[in-house]
């Protein structure tokens, strides 16, 4: 049972001496609107017209009005799962939101979306979502761009108090305590996390007393008071307009529905319980005072109702007779359009750079050449990075565009994502790319579906990009290669440069795309002697393979570390009259299949190698894809060479018999050399 001593605090009066009466009835307003299109969208899921599941913001209904009267329409809002209050209220159009949760085109998303995932750019609402807390580190990031940017908008964050206890709670909280960001973090405590009390799983005395550890202002309210909200609101506003960075409000509130509209679940509440909240209604609560203030009489109220329900009839009726969306216009939806980039490659020149100074210029140019490039990650900036690929970016570009972040992966990823929405580039270091699994949500459920969820208008030029690899005895959590992680999540792509004149085009296109990037590099490669690479700004088209030395025994494809070993494997068969074709995909995705299955039909034999384990590794997708495109031209099956099962070991000894090598490659080819 929810803590009862909380009601004691509410439907005290409060008072806000910038609404007057009119003000109050048109929250009244936004609040019927709200409430009308849950009951009626709650109806429509138990007839069957909207799937899936959605989830009743009813009881709380004062925190959405209270709080977006308070804003500018140029401010952004993120929201939760349990958005659709958020949107009405930022004055979202009830007819798209309608056609979105019925999976219809004309939907803010599409139909692709669905309830959960409700956004209108045009409104500055970067949309609900499904991950809860995902808003509050979206949030840091589109605070931080509209903070660069220097247009004094500001943003709020909604989440509930189950959020609260989630890791991005707290370090998107830091982020912005920190970097003083112009962000109101909203929390919306109606007392359960799904079936769970909240009091039962929070530690402390409050959810707001938790700002005291972030030095920042953190207040409680009553949720269902609309004046108290707008108060507490406009104050965080004002502080976060005056530069004076985040303010953390907790309302309280009950939600009367249960959990959402899918959910069956036992009984978890009191009926007690139910009652009592709903005799603090937010509705009869403004709509009381709103009579008080003169603004409107019963009969008033009643065509106020009245109204409302035409209106959302009138909208629901417009959704049901859209169309569904096509899946062509799906497809449209995953990836951006490619920016227009240099078609032919320059030639190599005579300058020399490192695979790492590469990198660092592609870095520097592209800045240069766009304000908007950020770059963010543990020590980036003073520093230049442990491994230096962000050197001289500091002292040249500054402390705003080159950011040292906390050790807060999951909050500098989303953060990332949150910037590129408002305008930014971002470049997201992971320090180790092991480390890239503490920011798989950002990457893979934000940065990878936004456009596509989001109806199509998130852009997100993010580049996640760092070392990874074995090579120089970090061991497990150091070393990994994971590759397949990502490239197995529509959305993505995935580049994998393996010398500097690739480095650095590939990472100047990787800052152009206006899609999420993950760019990986080696630290092998980090140590490689400097190659020719153009001084001048260059872009490399994703997607098409280098022919790396030419052959017509045997094609042998190979990524990153391994293509160095690959060529030496073909350096020592040439000698036994063995003649390698060494190919290098350069990009993992999209992945230049036409060039390597031409390569197969000249040589009739493949091999497939990567550094990551072979189980499971996109050696798999390559072969299987030689397979049903070249089948006829093969003489013996494709063979791969990656890691054995086991992760990667500390032990000098064992760390090179556990990497691939130029004798396993030579082997390999010799077996299918040899078959038939
Ligand atoms: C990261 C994550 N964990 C779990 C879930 C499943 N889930 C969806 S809503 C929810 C409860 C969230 O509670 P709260 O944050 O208090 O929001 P409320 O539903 O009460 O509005 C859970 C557990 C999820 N969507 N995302
Ligand atoms: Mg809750």
């Amino acid at each position: 049972m929810a803590d009862i001593s909380v009601l004691n605090d509410l439907g005290k009066p409060t008072q806000s001496n910038r609404l007057g009466p009119q003000d109050l009835r048109d929250a009244l307003h936004v609040m019927l609107r709200i409430r009308r299109f849950e009951v009626r969208a709650k109806e429509l899921f138990l007839a069957g017209i909207i799937k899936g599941t959605a989830h009743s913001s009813v009881g709380q209904e004062a925190i959405a009005a209270g709080a977006c009267r308070a804003l500018e329409p140029d401010d952004f809002l993120l929201t939760h799962h349990r958005g659709h209050g958020h949107t009405i209220a930022k004055g979202a159009d009830i007819r798209r939101m309608f056609a979105e949760l019925m999976g219809k085109a004309e939907g803010y998303c599409g139909g692709l979306g669905g309830s959960m995932h409700i956004a209108d750019f045009d409104r500055n609402i970067l949309g609900a979502n499904g991950i809860v807390g995902a808003g509050m580190g979206l949030g840091t990031g589109a605070a931080l761009a509209e903070k660069l940017n220097g247009n004094g908008h500001i943003g709020i964050s909604f989440f509930g108090d189950g959020a609260a206890n989630e890791g991005i709670f707290h370090e998107a909280m830091n982020l912005a305590a920190v970097w003083n960001l112009p962000l109101i973090f909203f929390c919306e405590n109606n007392q359960y996390g799904l079936s769970t009390p909240s009091r039962a799983v929070t530690a402390g005395t409050s959810i707001a007393a938790r700002s005291d550890a972030y030095g920042v202002p953190g207040e409680r309210i009553d949720g269902n008071d609309f004046s108290a909200v707008f108060d507490a609101v406009e104050r965080a506003a004002l502080r976060a307009r005056a530069g004076d960075g985040p303010t953390l409000i907790e309302a309280l509130t009950y939600r009367w529905d249960d959990h959402s509209m899918r959910a069956n679940l036992p009984s978890y509440r009191t009926s007690d319980e139910e009652d009592d909240w709903k005799g603090f209604d937010p509705v009869l609560r403004l709509r009381d005072r709103t009579i008080a203030a003169g603004a409107l009489d019963g009969a008033g109220y009643d065509g106020l109702v009245t109204e409302v329900e035409t209106e959302i009839e009138e909208a629901l009726e417009w959704a049901k007779n859209q169309a569904d969306p096509s899946i062509d216009a799906a497809m449209a939806m995953v990836a951006p359009p490619r920016p227009a980039l240099h078609l032919s490659e320059p030639l190599p020149g005579d300058r020399r750079l490192t695979y790492k100074a590469a990198i660092t210029e592609a870095f520097a140019q592209s800045m240069e050449r766009d304000e908007n490039v950020i770059v963010l990650g543990e020590d980036v900036g003073r520093i230049g990075g442990i491994f230096g690929l962000t050197e001289g970016l500091f002292e040249r570009f500054g402390p705003e565009r080159v950011r040292d972040t906390p050790i807060s992966e999951g909050a500098i990823a989303t953060c990332g994502v949150g910037a590129a929405m408002l305008g930014k580039r971002v470049v997201v270091e992971a320090q180790l790319w092991d480390f890239v699994t503490l920011m798989m949500d950002a990457i893979v459920n934000q940065a990878a579906k936004a456009r596509f969820m989001l109806g199509g208008k998130a852009r997100v030029p993010v580049v996640f990009r760092g070392p990874q690899g074995a090579g120089i005895r970090l061991a497990a959590q150091h070393c990994q290669s994971l590759e397949t992680l990502f490239a197995n999540v529509p959305g993505l792509e995935v580049y994998a440069p393996a010398s500097a004149y690739d480095a650095k085009g590939l990472m100047a296109t990787a800052i152009q795309s206006d899609g999420p990037v993950v760019f990986l590099e080696h630290k092998l490669l980090y140590l490689g002697a400097e190659q020719p690479v153009p001084e001048a700004f260059y872009t490399i088209e994703p997607g098409r393979a280098r022919i790396v030395r030419p052959g017509s025994h045997c094609t042998v494809v190979a990524t990153l570390a391994m293509v160095e070993r690959a060529i030496q494997a073909a350096d020592r068969l040439e000698k036994k009259g063995i003649s390698i074709e060494v190919i290098d995909p350069r990009t993992i995705k999209p992945l230049d299949m036409a060039t390597i299955v031409a390569s197969v039909q000249k040589t009739n034999r493949a091999v497939v190698v990567h550094e990551a384990p072979q189980f499971g590794g996109f050696g798999g997708e390559i072969a299987a894809g030689i397979m049903e495109r070249a089948f006829d031209w093969l003489d013996a099956p494709v063979a791969r060479v990656g890691a054995p099962e086991m992760p990667v070991p500390y032990n000098d000894r064992l760390e090179r018999a556990y990497m691939p090598d130029a004798s396993d490659i030579a082997h390999a080819i010799e077996s299918v050399c040899y078959r038939s």
